[in-house]
């Protein structure tokens, strides 16, 4: 049976994707509590841990539990579920062809760049557990895909807004792309990269970062300062 609450219940963690939703859930003045919850937090907090595997069978965050009890999990959905139930927002562009390249964005991002993340926070899960060696191997080609699949992100995604002179992906505030952009590029040395591949998409990701709607989010996850280099 589902349950009515007043508000969203946001599972996440300092430091991690959540941020993305929590930044959302800000910019549509929408009520919600967070479960501090993750893999990596399970001895600290069992109780907690154990209500996320109840909602997400993968335990992973963000998971989103929606006022009437409805559970999403997987970033993106959960961006584009928020900018379609809070129009007001303006997290998903209001014209239609904008709207359509900022989900393929979304998806993008978590199709690719997050999954490559996977791969190198766990990669005995890839390859069965005990090979240090195979670990290293797998990081180490993992996180030189990552990092591929962020130039081509820039490519398609950022190229016509630098061109255009444009602050952020689409419109004059940053949107639910723009977000899941700036959290999911702060792993595994990406922004690094960036600076030095794709300069002008790297100056975007830290003006969404320092949008006032944006950088309390940012600060409550990962304090004030730069994005750290490997
Ligand atoms: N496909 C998921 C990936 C989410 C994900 O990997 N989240 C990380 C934290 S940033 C996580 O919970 N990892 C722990 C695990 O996989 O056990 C999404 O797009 O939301």
């Amino acid at each position: 049976m589902k349950q009515r609450a007043t508000g969203y219940v946001l599972y996440g963690s300092r430091n991690s994707g959540s941020a993305a939703v929590e930044a959302a859930l800000d910019m549509a003045k929408a009520p919600y509590r967070i479960v501090d919850a993750a893999t990596w937090r399970k001895k600290d907090d069992a109780a907690a841990f154990a209500q996320l595997q109840r909602v997400n069978a993968l335990h992973q965050i963000p998971t989103l539990v929606t006022p009437d009890g409805t559970v999403l999990s997987e970033s993106a959905a959960i961006l584009i579920h928020l900018g379609l139930v809070h129009p007001r927002a303006k997290l998903l562009p209001a014209d239609a062809s904008q709207r359509a390249q900022a989900l393929r964005a979304m998806v993008f991002i978590a199709a690719n760049c997050y999954a490559a993340i996977g791969v190198i926070d766990y990669p005995e899960r890839w390859h069965g557990k005990g090979d240090k060696a195979a670990d290293e191997r797998l990081r180490k080609g993992a996180r030189r895909r990552l990092h591929k699949l962020w130039c081509v992100f820039a490519d398609a995604f950022a190229a016509d807004a630098a061109k255009n002179k444009a602050a952020f992906l689409y419109g004059e505030q940053p949107g639910a792309a723009d977000l899941l952009a700036a959290v999911v590029s702060r792993w595994s040395g990406a922004r690094k990269h960036l600076a030095k591949q794709r300069p002008a998409f790297h100056a975007m990701l830290e003006r969404i970062e320092a949008h006032p709607k944006v950088a309390p989010v940012i600060s409550r996850h990962w304090g004030a300062g730069t994005v750290p280099g490997p």
